[in-house]
């Protein structure tokens, strides 16, 4: 299988995360993908290209192109206002009563304020380099999206920073510009085919729903810790079906707290009979290994194994599949965890 890497996620190294009340080391780190870039790079099943660069027209087709703006420039911005922060995040957030009150869509013009208007909370901090790591996700994510458009069975983009919690306007949830979803969009609007994006992350993906709640053609299905009591606790019930167009499209399976291989492999199975009902051209799957029994912020138990199991499930299904990397903090594991889902896909 090739596996797109970009050594650009360097360039987004947070050093600390405001989360739970307090101040700790980022759960989402560079070592992250360098522990799974490691563990592939020693299995001959897996072959490393580069990605291109696909500019910010695919990003502003799924984003706002103010959001895209901001991210280019927030940071020397920010600096300039206040001399050496590193990471920059917000103090205020703008909610409806506050947003509603501007100017019909303006944004804050202090920079002070702009943050909040982009971002939804404050475990995403900006760094000096985030916008290109971000931009170098993006273009893992088209680059392997293209290789399964030109014929191979199935790819993987090793993205980070992860998308999914990345809406149409906003960052958060470590994520800045939806990777899965400007690839599904991208298949969608290039070959005019039915795309689903299956997101197996433990945290349920809100932007990609979002982004494609009213649209008939690309389905979303996701499995997530039950947003009862999992980050981001506000949406991926099981009555979020979509509307309009998009009605029936949209298809949320939250999980009981510490659902093992068999309770979630069971899930997936269901999912896929509903991917397989739809009948897409093509599969995105958001992977995150954060379901993973020892992951350090979640609380579901699927092990190695069974990390394998699931990607034996969704390759029953024979579609071309572009895999992307979203989650997943168990770093000692995580490695063997992508590799075992990827070779239960036909690696
Ligand atoms: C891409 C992705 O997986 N983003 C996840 C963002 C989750 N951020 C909030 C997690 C809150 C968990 N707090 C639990 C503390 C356990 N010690
Ligand atoms: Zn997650």
């Amino acid at each position: 299988m090739k596996v797109v890497y970009n050594a650009a996620h360097l360039l987004h190294d947070p050093h600390v995360e405001f989360e739970t009340s307090r101040t700790h080391s980022p759960w989402e780190h560079i070592g992250r993908a360098e522990a799974i870039r490691e563990t592939l790079q020693a299995d001959a099943r897996f072959a490393f290209v580069d990605p291109s660069e696909w500019g910010t027209a695919p990003i502003e087709a799924v984003h706002n192109p103010g959001l895209v703006k901001f991210m280019s420039e927030g940071w020397q911005l920010y600096n300039a206002a206040q001399p050496g922060v590193r990471e920059v995040v917000a103090d205020v957030f703008y909610r409806a009563a506050l947003r509603d009150k501007m100017s019909a869509g303006r944004e804050p013009q202090s920079i002070l304020g702009r943050v909040g208007y982009w971002c939804f909370e404050t475990t995403t901090p900006l760094t000096e380099g985030t916008y290109t790591a971000a931009r170098g996700a993006v273009n893992t994510a088209l680059s392997a999206t293209r290789l399964v458009l030109d014929g191979e069975s199935s790819a993987y983009g090793l993205c980070r920073p992860p998308g999914h919690h990345a809406t149409a306007d906003l960052y958060g949830g470590y994520c800045f510009f939806n990777n899965a979803a400007i690839a599904a969009h991208h298949i969608a609007s290039t070959t005019g085919s039915k795309v689903t994006i299956l997101d197996v992350d433990y945290h349920h993906g809100n932007g990609t729903q979002q982004i494609f709640y009213d649209r008939d053609d690309v389905q979303y299905v996701s499995l997530h810790g039950d947003p009862a009591r999992a980050y981001p606790y506000s949406v991926g019930f099981a009555d979020e079906t979509g509307s309009g167009r998009g009605l029936g499209f949209n298809i949320n399976h939250p999980m009981p707290a510490r659902a093992d291989d068999d309770l979630f492999v069971s899930a997936l199975s269901t999912a896929c009979e509903q991917i397989a009902a739809f009948g897409p051209a093509v599969l995105v799957v958001s992977l995150g290994l954060d379901t993973y029994i020892t992951d350090p912020i979640s609380d579901l138990a699927v092990t190695t194994p069974g990390m394998r199991r699931c990607g034996e499930v969704v390759r029953q299904l024979g579609l071309p599949t572009v895999v992307l990397q979203e989650g997943g903090y168990d770093v000692a594991a995580l490695g063997a965890n992508v590799q075992a889902w990827l070779v239960g896909l036909g690696a």
